[in-house]
């Protein structure tokens, strides 16, 4: 055999056993736009349409209510179709999470919303994610002002009626039922109101994926593994900081994966929980480690100028798209490096 031949039968085993290696480890879709299609659970992960294990990463925006420090950017601003261009490319993300709040200043439920407001910036979202072939979560941020998602259910079933039949023919539409349970919510409370308002959800889009909140802003995922939903297609919440939350709050998590809990991270900070001070590369590193060994998704606070450390954007920067790494934070930067090293 000549020396031609020889080289193209190992170019050809070469290629034959890569293909095979990337088909076999279920790469494929994650080496091209990290989009599958509509999304399932299937025991405790996120799958795709054939049965195989998928990751979110992305970045949840601030409070859509809320506005810049000098006012002269609304948060909701960050979402659109140019912003997200830029996510997907510069940051390798494949989900955005739009956080509005039901309470506080100008939220659903607050007397200052402008609910219109609102809801055209989450119709914006939905269409600027399935333009560039990513995912979004609509999230009901509940926190501070009623910290139990039972006190607005009124509003959450009207909203949820809403926009679950406005985007029932999106597959890339994640509903998030309630942010973060606190002040002492009982799981019991939320499995409650959760089954009251995944009907609502279901009765529209059928096949939906849904994100539920757990107690204690969304930590005790051992109480919700011991005590699960009855639905079809829930992932249940889990939130941490890094520079606050570490290895006891890590074995919650692991151990509420090993005996069979859907988790989706669908917030997390690089810093203290305050959501300023304290940014934490080691202890950041550390959760990402984990998660990414768990297959679970992971969604960071937060896209926004706030002069507050889990921002990704530097204050000073006044763009909302097409951000340089030098307008990002110490946040932001390793966001996308993380993202990117993916
Ligand atoms: C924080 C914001 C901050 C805002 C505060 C109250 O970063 O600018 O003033 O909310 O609205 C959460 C919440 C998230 C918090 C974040 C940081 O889901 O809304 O955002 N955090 O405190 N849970 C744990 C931390």
């Amino acid at each position: 055999m000549d020396n031609f031949s020889k080289k193209l039968i190992i170019f050809v085993l070469v290629t034959v056993l890569a293909v095979g290696l990337v088909m076999q480890s279920g790469c494929v879709a994650e080496a091209g736009s990290r989009y599958y299609g509509a999304l399932k659970v299937s025991g405790k992960h996120l799958c795709d349409k054939n049965g195989k294990t998928v990751q979110l990463r992305g970045v949840s925006t601030h409070g859509i209510n809320f506005n810049s420090d000098d006012g002269q950017i609304s948060f909701g601003d960050y979402v659109n179709d140019k912003a997200f261009k830029t996510l997907k490319k510069s940051f390798h993300a494949n989900v955005v999470r739009i956080a509005m709040y039901s309470d506080e200043w100008g939220g659903y439920c607050d007397r200052n919303a402008d609910r219109k407001k609102l809801l055209a910036t989450i119709d914006r979202g939905v269409k600027a994610a399935a333009a560039n072939d990513m995912y979004v979560i609509i999230d009901w941020h509940v926190l501070n002002v009623h910290p139990n998602p039972l006190d607005h259910k009124k509003a959450a079933k009207s909203f949820f009626n809403k926009v679950s039949k406005k985007y029932s023919k999106y597959d890339n539409v994640i509903y998030e039922i309630c942010n973060e349970p606190n002040s002492g919510t009982s799981w019991k409370d939320i499995k409650k109101y959760a089954s009251q308002v995944i009907p609502v959800i279901r009765k529209n889009a059928p096949k939906s994926v849904i994100i539920v909140g757990t107690p204690t802003w969304s930590q005790d995922v051992d109480i919700a593994a011991s005590d699960p939903l009855k639905y079809k297609n829930v992932l249940y919440a889990f939130h941490f900081y890094a520079n606050t939350h570490r290895d006891d709050m890590r074995k919650k998590l692991s151990d509420a994966y090993d005996k069979g809990l859907p988790v989706f991270v669908s917030e997390y900070g690089t810093c203290d929980a305050s959501g300023n001070g304290g940014f934490n590369k080691q202890e950041s590193d550390k959760w990402i480690k984990l998660l990414d060994r768990l297959h679970i998704s992971y969604v960071n606070w937060s896209l926004c100028n706030k002069n507050e450390t889990a921002s990704i954007i530097k204050s000073s920067c006044k763009k909302t798209s097409g951000w340089k790494t030098s307008d990002l934070t110490q946040s932001g930067k390793w966001l996308k490096k993380t993202l990117n090293s993916r």
